[in-house]
């Protein structure tokens, strides 16, 4: 598949997608979202990918909604529309994808920018990096899951903070707030960041990804269903060659040769 807005490249078990529009540090147009949305989904179907890297191009990650794009709306315009088609589609895609997605996030990620980050489910990033719920600083209140996530992540009063001060959180005080996983020298981050990807993309993804569903359902659950839904899948990771080879590789004192099924 050919992208004009991104750029796509798999490598070693891990596919990288790169929001390619470095002169409004990324900023989502509509065919950005449709790209994005389209990526994911490309390396869901890709049996050799088993996990993903999510990062800009320039000294961005993401600004968010282009700006621009936005003043040539007409009167009826819907912005709920346009979340529902558009930003929805990419955030529920990210999530759903089975496999671990990394945000290597290396520089602003403002916005809808933000709410992208977010949705990763490990953050790396640049020392030189911030986060901004710029949202309220055009008269939005923040979206693209956002509210979700993030005080899920922070707490609400850091989060409710955030969004509506819009004041740039640096990268220190994000990892200090648990809102990232790591923060690494700026000339290192490819490095740090491609090293993660690999252990995970040699690991039992299969497991990783039932994980990921069994922790997003769970947010949702009572104990009592949580514990039941943890046994059905445990019930589908259990006839995994990867639990077979693990368990053998430990009996056996060596390290396990996953192969992700
Ligand atoms: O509308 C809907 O569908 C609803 C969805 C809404 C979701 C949202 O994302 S709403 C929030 C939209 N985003 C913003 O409000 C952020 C706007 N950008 C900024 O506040 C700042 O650019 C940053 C804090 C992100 C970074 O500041 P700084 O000083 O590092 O960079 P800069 O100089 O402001 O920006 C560099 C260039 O990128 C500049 O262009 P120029 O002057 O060099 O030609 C700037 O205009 C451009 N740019 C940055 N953000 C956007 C953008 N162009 C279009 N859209 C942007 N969002």
């Amino acid at each position: 598949m050919s992208y004009q807005t991104i750029l796509y490249e798999t490598a070693n078990g891990v596919a990288k997608i790169t929001l390619n529009r470095p002169e409004t540090l990324n900023a989502f147009n509509d065919l950005m979202i449709e790209e994005t949305t389209n990526a994911f989904k490309q390396a869901g179907r890709d049996a050799a990918v088993r996990c993903v890297v999510l990062t800009g191009s320039g000294r961005g990650f993401c600004s968010g909604q282009d700006l621009a794009d936005t003043q040539e709306r007409g009167d009826s315009f819907s912005i709920g529309d346009h979340l529902r088609h558009g930003y929805h589609q990419l955030i529920k895609q990210m999530v759903r994808l089975e496999k671990p997605v990394i945000g290597m996030i290396n520089g602003v990620a403002a916005g809808a920018g933000c709410g992208v980050a977010l949705a990763c489910d490990i953050r790396i990033v640049s020392d030189k990096a911030s986060f901004v719920l710029a949202f309220s600083r055009v008269g939005l209140l923040p979206d693209s899951g956002t509210n979700w996530f993030l005080p899920r992540l922070i707490g609400y009063g850091r989060a409710y903070e955030l969004a509506i001060t819009a004041d740039r959180l640096p990268a220190d005080k994000a990892l200090a707030w648990g809102m990232v996983n790591q923060v690494v020298p700026h000339d290192q981050l490819g490095e740090v960041t491609t090293a993660w990807a690999e252990r995970f993309a040699n690991g039992a993804t299969k497991a990783y990804g039932l994980a990921k569903r069994a922790m997003y359902k769970s947010m949702g659950m009572s104990l009592d269903e949580a514990l039941e839904y943890e046994a059905q899948l445990q019930e589908i990771a259990g006839k995994t060659h990867d639990f077979k080879e693990g368990v053998q590789a430990f009996l056996e004192k060596r390290v396990p040769e996953y192969k992700g099924y």
